[in-house]
């Protein structure tokens, strides 16, 4: 009986399924099983997990999370800031073919991925962090003096995103996260940098070309950092045809910190669960002085809610370490974290069973 209501509780939620009409059968069955995993318990996910850490680089099937805890992160947070330019490192200095192929590698092994991507300013070819001018995303836009440098750099992107497949050539599902952070003023893309309008059709014109290239296994992923209203987020919201999650990002902030962070997930928790789609936390960090930041206060917040993946900033070799590792202070506190059932490492999500969610799948359809 049991399992027949929780089947049907799980169905209720696929009527939606991913917001590209046409996605490939392995991106509905992937939004599927996202959906079951956001019932089932929240995934901790690490970025750039594979390449680096606190104390190490470049070795491999390594991580800061497998050393602590014996299993890797559900979620692999990957950066392509640089592929624009066709670099062949990321402006973090890891080779463009070693992210290709611990994707690759990690999607075999049914981890969920998530991209994301500090772009160059393509008005003045800064960084992301430009923002001396308001005129960044007036002039990419279609019929701005830009727009041919963005189609350019956004065919980059599209080309290594192509490459994304598995080994019988069947193109990877996975989740992208594109102009993050929007309600803040640091990317050339934030809020006070261009009009909400402006915003929206950026993300609707990059979501249109990516699937006009073909690649219809995108989850996107719509992402604010602190936010105090219903209103404020919703502000630059491409739409519901463009958007699979609702995310935030927030970073340790003081006293007030688990407050703004308990209210920024019920709002996407629940604005998500209304419209049949995925909520996380797809960046968040401190300074860990709370000796149960972790185990205890971030713990509570996220288990109010229905939310697919929180995420943890990088582990930078020699510089600022934003998740956990042997030999931190907060090693401890991270493992009676992860000990919780509620949250979910590799070896949880891969214990799913796949079937079930192939039958909604085909049922959804
Ligand atoms: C920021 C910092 C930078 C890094 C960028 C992209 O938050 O970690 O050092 O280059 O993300 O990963």
């Amino acid at each position: 009986m049991c399992c027949v209501f929780s089947f049907f509780f799980v169905f209720s939620f696929c009527k939606g399924g991913p917001s590209d009409p046409d996605a490939f059968p392995q991106t509905i069955q992937y939004f599927n099983r996202l959906l079951a995993l956001q019932e089932t318990g929240i995934m901790y996910g690490h970025e750039d997990t594979f390449f680096y850490g606190y104390e190490w680089e470049y070795l491999e099937n390594y991580s800061d999370i497998k050393a602590l805890t014996g299993d890797f992160p559900a979620v692999a947070g990957f950066e392509l800031g640089h592929i624009e330019l066709g670099h062949e490192k990321s402006l973090d200095n890891v080779p463009f073919s070693r992210i290709r192929d611990e994707i690759i590698k990690f999607h075999g092994l049914n981890g969920v991925i998530t991209v994301n991507w500090h772009l160059d300013n393509p008005l003045n070819n800064e960084t992301a962090w430009s923002v001396s001018s308001n005129k960044v995303v007036h002039s990419i836009l279609p019929n701005g003096t830009h727009h041919q440098v963005f189609l350019d750099r956004l065919e980059l992107l599209t080309k290594f995103l192509l490459s994304l497949q598995d080994e019988s050539g069947l193109p990877i599902p996975f989740i992208f996260r594109p102009f993050h952070e929007h309600s803040g003023d640091w990317f050339w893309w934030g809020k006070p940098l261009c009009t909400n309008q402006e915003y929206v059709s950026l993300f609707q014109f990059t979501v249109s070309y990516l699937r006009g290239r073909g690649l219809h296994n995108i989850l996107f992923a719509y992402n604010t950092d602190l936010v105090t209203s219903y209103d404020e987020y919703f502000e630059g919201f491409p739409g519901d045809d463009y958007v699979d999650i609702y995310s935030i990002d927030m970073y340790d902030h003081g006293n007030s910190y688990f407050k703004d962070l308990d209210y920024g997930l019920a709002l996407v928790s629940f604005a998500a669960s209304a419209r049949n789609k995925l909520a996380a936390l797809a960046e968040c960090g401190g300074d860990y002085f709370d000796r149960t930041w972790f185990s205890n206060s971030l713990l509570k917040t996220v288990k109010k809610y229905k939310l697919l993946y929180l995420l943890n900033w990088r582990n930078e070799y020699g510089g600022t370490v934003l998740g956990p590792a042997p030999n931190l202070r907060w090693a401890e506190d991270f493992l009676n974290f992860a000990k919780d059932p509620w949250v979910l490492l590799l070896n949880d999500i891969q214990k799913i069973d796949v079937r079930s969610y192939e039958i909604l799948t085909n049922l959804s359809r």
